[in-house]
């Protein structure tokens, strides 16, 4: 597998994944943004589109049949006289869209919800975020969907236990991740229904910590409504969810360029709630967990970019252990004993110990983790021990034998220590084997035609490694499957039970060099767009519907052409990627042949000339570029068999049992790639022709089908710089922008935000409350009138009826001049009125006059 190293981000400001948004974006402008000025007026505010800034604010000085100009508005001093902009209705590259100059104040708490915004775009929602998050605000609603702007530093009383308390019942949705754990929360009470909060964002956006807040929230709520006093807060159940937390990350989670702790898996985490026979209390309470993980990126084990560390629990326990020696087992305590550092251990390469992590202190957190799931002291050992286990066989090398240069044998090094032994002797002996048993399966492969002998075959010294290596992967893999497993039977999991999934998933990718890791994991946030789509799709329908406005669907953006470029049988690029692994003497090579002769003409498919091994896939975020080596092999990723059968013999149960399922079925994978997608709960029993993508597709497919049969609740986090900057206030400014308009822009765009806000404004994209509308154009009409409308908006104030307001609007839209303007352009609804750009304008002009 391709290792990190390789992988360079390519993201403008180097820190990737960038997403490849607005140039050679997919999306469909709409018409507002195509008209580049057609339509806006002289005098008209307007948000220029610029690359730097990513939106200036300007007005109109001149507006004639081809094109606009624009005077810019220096945001530091607006009295400066900034260059004039002519921009073109079409042909041009800069892009305008109408500000509005009525909202003073972006960060007020009126626009807690952004979707009362009159006229929501792009740069609105941008300016909107970056002045809440200026003042501290990090949470914003556009309508259902929470967006959270990682603040990188402690909120004081942001997430304390009065706050908390003050969401618990709250029935108006807040910009606050309580908020919305809070509505599942209500929903399981109220109706009895499964929910799940998703939550998505790139790496270092605040996920893992967002999906934590909502487990702290559920855990601490239910506990507390059904807490009598003097009864323990907290449930054995509700300890343990919590407890997880650390012990996954232990396992699973490490120092990356972007986050010092980076989940490098993904994990749906059902919580579940009833009623406890055993607790007081006549509320639902956690009652039981189920943990599902994704994509382990096991290739970490074997290899880091610079800068960069392996999973946590390697430091954690060659750190700490020390500390703890007395309590651990025998065995482990004695090879613990033995290590010098990390510097011992080749496969933690250059890693060094994190300023910005406590291995010591973690490492107590994993072991009081790890005692409240029950893990036993001798279970603690063999975990203990399987983690010393890797490292060690990382540190097996090989030599090219004298007489031989196509097979390999052990180099017979001495230990790292001086206490240490040679690491075939010492990664044999924790895994239960013999230093010759080991070598000769890491040396030689066995092959038997059937009816024939046995062959035997040298390995060469790449071959070797790469079995090495596939044991340490396979091997990790294990151990992080038995952690999650021993987690899930602790804690336990109720068949039927209502419950909360929270689902933590990597996001979008998009490297220099994107491999099948990519793919995958494009591929899933493919499938989750798809979702949200529809949930937009039914929001906006349900809000139509209930306004009594008439609707059409036609623009809404669809991604199920992508989707099923990718898994549609037998075509789709997975299906064509498995069929070849099957194929004899199938190469990534023919796969790539195939795929072109298959899909050139498709819309969402693409090649780049001169790139002979690469293909495109235009996703719903942007165009991806994929290098098609190594995609078969990663796709198979088999592990030898005489390696599977050597280590099933193992006179250790805990390696036994973990090579027990490979042995019993003929073609077995080493769960390597980003890690093997398989779920800790994947079947034991592996399909004949099983590969890594089928497995994983399948297992996405039981995820969203899981997720469909629940209510779902949508949270974007954004990560407001790309070097995790939090606001200081030092003597020294920093000239670098804590909030990078540029990328967050991005973001909002990759992640379907700005998508989402375009479909639900398509139709008609200037929405405006009844009383709002009139308090706004009142001044159109002639005085007389005025003074009508004045009073059915005190009418309303006193009685919040909104017909008195309907009324007057209607007269004054029926009035002239704005009637030509106004008709089949504007749609009274309930609550509010809706409007298409053109009535927009014309009202804007009337208002100006
Ligand atoms: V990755 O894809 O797993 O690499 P995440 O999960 O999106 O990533 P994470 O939740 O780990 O990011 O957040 C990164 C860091 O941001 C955390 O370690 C915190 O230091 C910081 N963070 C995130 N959210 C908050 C918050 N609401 N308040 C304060 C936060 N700090
Ligand atoms: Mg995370």
């Amino acid at each position: 597998p391709l290792p990190r190293k390789e992988q360079k981000a390519a993201s403008p400001n180097g820190t990737g994944p960038a997403p490849p948004t607005r140039n050679g974006s997919t999306r469909v402008p709409s018409k507002a943004e195509e008209s580049g000025g057609r339509g806006l007026e002289t005098g008209a505010a307007v948000w220029v589109s610029d690359p730097s800034q990513v939106w200036t604010a300007g007005e109109v000085t001149q507006s004639t049949s081809s094109h606009v100009v624009v005077k810019l508005v220096s945001a530091d001093s607006p009295e400066d006289d900034l260059e004039d902009l002519e921009v073109p209705h079409t042909g041009g590259k800069v892009r305008l869209l109408r500000r509005d100059t009525t909202i003073v104040d972006a960060a007020a708490l009126q626009y807690d919800d952004l979707t009362n915004v009159p006229e929501l775009h792009e740069a609105a929602l941008l300016q909107a975020i970056a002045d809440r998050f200026q003042r501290g605000r990090i949470y914003t609603l556009t309508g259902p969907v929470l967006l959270a702007v990682n603040p990188f530093r402690h909120m004081p009383g942001l997430y304390s236990p009065e706050m908390l308390r003050s969401f618990v019942s709250a029935e108006k949705l807040q910009p606050h991740i309580f908020s919305i754990a809070n509505r599942a929360y209500q929903g399981i009470l109220d109706h009895d229904e499964s929910q799940t909060v998703l939550v998505s964002g790139e790496s270092g956006a605040g996920k893992t910590e967002t999906t934590k807040f909502v487990m702290h929230f559920l855990a601490l709520t239910g506990a507390e409504a059904v807490m009598s006093e003097g009864e323990k807060p907290l449930s054995r159940v509700e300890r343990q969810v919590l407890r997880s937390n650390p012990l996954l990350e232990a396992f699973g989670n490490a120092q990356t360029l972007r986050n010092h702790n980076s989940s490098r898996f993904g994990k749906y985490i059902e919580l579940q709630f009833g009623f406890d026979d055993g607790l007081a209390g006549s509320k639902k309470r956690l009652i039981g967990t189920r943990i599902r993980t994704y994509l382990l990126e096991t290739v970490r084990v074997i290899d880091h970019q610079p800068g960069e560390r392996s999973f946590h629990i390697f430091y954690q326990a060659l750190q700490a252990a020390s500390a703890h020696l007395p309590e651990l087992d025998g065995m482990v305590r004695e090879h613990l004993g033995k290590i010098e550092g990390i510097s011992c251990f080749k496969n933690l390469g250059d890693s060094k110990c994190s300023e910005l992590l406590d291995d010591t202190g973690d490492f107590q957190a994993t072991l009081a983790a790890m005692q409240t799931m029950g893990f036993h002291a001798h279970e603690v050992a063999d975990v203990l021990r399987a983690v010393l286990a890797v490292l060690h066989v990382g540190n097996i090398e090989f030599t090219v034998p004298a007489k031989n240069s196509e097979a390999s044998e052990v180099l017979p090094s001495t230990g790292a220590s001086d206490d240490l032994k040679a690491p075939l002797d010492e990664a044999s002996e924790l895994l239960g084997l013999s230093g010759a048993q080991l070598a000769e399966v890491l040396c030689y492969r066995t092959m038997q035609a059937p009816g024939e002998q046995v062959i035997r075959m040298g390995n060469t010294t790449k071959q070797a490694a790469e079995c090495r290596d596939a044991l340490g992967r396979y091997l990790y893999h294990a151990l992080f499957k038995h952690i999650v497993e021993k987690t899930n039977a602790s804690i336990g999991f109720k068949p039927e039970a209502t419950f909360c999934g929270v689902l933590d998933i990597f996001g979008f990718e998009f490297f220099k060099v994107n491999s099948f890791e990519q793919l995958c994991i494009n591929f899933t946030n493919e499938l989750l767009q798809q979702y949200f789509n529809n949930f937009i799709f039914e929001n906006e329908t349900i809000l139509y519907q209930e306004e009594g406005v008439p609707w059409q669907d036609e623009d809404f953006p669809d991604n199920a052409g992508i989707v099923k470029l990718l898994q549609s049988s037998p075509s789709g690029i997975f299906p064509m990627l498995d069929e070849e692994c099957f194929v004899i003497g199938g190469t990534s090579g023919s796969w790539h042949r195939k795929l072109i002769q298959t899909h050139q003409n498709h819309s969402s498919f693409g090649v780049v000339k001169l790139q002979n091994s690469t293909f495109i896939v235009k996703h719903f975020a942007g165009p991806v570029t994929y290098t098609v080596d190594g995609f078969l092999e990663k796709n198979r990723d088999r592990l030898s068999q005489d390696l599977v059968r050597c280590l099933a013999g193992s006179d250790w149960p805990f390696v036994r049992n973990c090579f027990k399922d490979s042995a019993e079925n003929s073609v077995s994978r080493s769960p390597s790639i980003r890690g093997s997608p398989l779920s800790s709960n994947s079947p034991k029993v592996r399909a004949h022709r099983s590969t890594v993508s089928s497995e994983f597709r399948q297992q996405l497919q039981d995820l969203m089908g899981q997720i469909r049969t629940t209510t779902p609740h949508f949270v974007r986090c954004i990560k407001p710089n790309a070097e995790n900057r939090a606001f200081v206030d030092a003597a020294v400014p920093d000239p670098r922008p804590l909030f990078d308009r540029s990328s967050v822009a991005e973001q909002l765009s990759y992640q379907g935000v700005l998508e989402a806000i375009r479909v639900a404004r398509a139709g008609y994209p200037v929405r405006y409350y009844h009383f709002d509308f009139l308090a706004a154009f009142r001044c159109i009409a002639c005085k007389d009138v005025q003074l009508e409308m004045e009073a059915a908006m005190r009418k309303f104030q006193e009685s919040c009826a909104d017909s008195f307001l309907v009324e007057s609007i209607r007269r004054l839209l029926e009035s002239e001049p704005l009637r030509s303007a106004c008709e089949n352009a504007v749609a009274v609804g309930r609550t509010r009125v809706f409007l298409k750009q053109s009535a927009a304008g014309r009202l804007r002009v009337a208002q100006a006059l």
